[in-house]
């Protein structure tokens, strides 16, 4: 079946969050931008109760939010978690660094949980060359991990209240890419989840880029590298993440797939996901 596109708007990068039994996804804004760049200053919200039907939430947050970011400053591929009843959005902001907002509802409204950066490159040991990317996994034990960056996967714990970093941040070691290939490596677009006590690392290798995936025993790594998860798209960027919702996981991500459509007027759409007896992830074919 063909990938429908879950908006009429241009949108990219899904966020995509089961809370309350409702699916939001949150995303970056393609239909504001230039069409020359991803140069957008704001997200965009998606909701829906079934995949079927989806409705447009509008824009619910703007850099402008972040008061130590400029009003100008590029608003790219975003996340969110929930804790303890507040919602965390996490945004990466101009190329070099992740602020968090805070909310008591998933829509927002959303404010500055600090009054700087949660990352910042010029700030922050082992940011690396751009933290954007950002993506959270909250752990069983209650430990939360924060992933981002392009060429070089980055991961550091959050503390409890999910506005800090807490200890270093770790390069992610990724082992046992095919020696044949030189295109399978790590570009960006870091996602992380747990399933039956097995860590899936998914990532885009880069632009363009496939949605391949290692996995590891511990979210920490390292991990190996096991396989193609969604092909190489016409456009130049490939981003995914993941969900279980109503006993079924699915994978998110973006394509082209609207009139006019292209590398930076992308469409965010999904897929059914599954794993073989073994665990492994079987390739979504569009
Ligand atoms: O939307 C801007 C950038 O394109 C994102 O940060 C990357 O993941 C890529 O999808």
């Amino acid at each position: 079946m063909a990938a429908e596109p879950i908006s009429p708007r241009f949108n990219a990068d899904p966020s995509p969050h089961v809370f309350d039994g409702k699916v939001y996804v949150y995303a970056t804004n393609d239909q504001d931008n230039s069409g020359k760049y991803w140069d957008s200053t704001d997200w965009r919200l998606f909701s829906s109760n079934d995949l079927k039907t989806w409705a447009d939430e509008g824009s619910f947050l703007s850099v402008t939010v972040f008061k130590w970011a400029k009003p100008d400053a590029k608003a790219w591929a975003p996340e969110a978690a929930y804790r303890n009843g507040k919602y965390y959005f996490y945004a990466p902001v101009g190329g070099d660094k992740i602020g968090v907002a805070v909310s008591d509802h998933p829509k927002g409204p959303f404010i500055d949980a600090r009054s700087d950066a949660l990352v910042d490159k010029a700030r922050d040991a082992n940011a690396g060359a751009e933290p954007i990317d950002p993506a959270v996994l909250i752990d069983d034990d209650g430990q939360a991990y924060l992933l981002f960056g392009t060429r070089v996967p980055k991961i550091v714990r959050l503390k409890a209240n999910m506005i800090e970093t807490e200890g270093p941040i770790l390069d992610i070691a990724i082992e046992g890419f095919p020696a044949d290939d030189a295109k399978k490596k790590y570009g960006e677009a870091p996602y992380l989840h747990k399933r039956d006590g097995i860590y899936y690392f998914t990532f885009s290798t880069g632009w363009p880029g496939q949605i391949v995936y290692a996995t590891a025993a511990t979210p920490l790594g390292p991990f190996t590298y096991r396989g193609v998860v969604l092909d190489y798209l016409e456009i130049n960027t490939n981003h995914q993440a993941i969900i279980d919702f109503q006993g079924q996981p699915w994978l998110f991500y973006h394509d082209k797939l609207l009139e006019g459509g292209g590398s930076y007027k992308r469409s965010i759409t999904f897929a059914p996901l599954s794993y073989s007896e073994g665990g492994a992830m079987v390739e979504v074919r569009k």
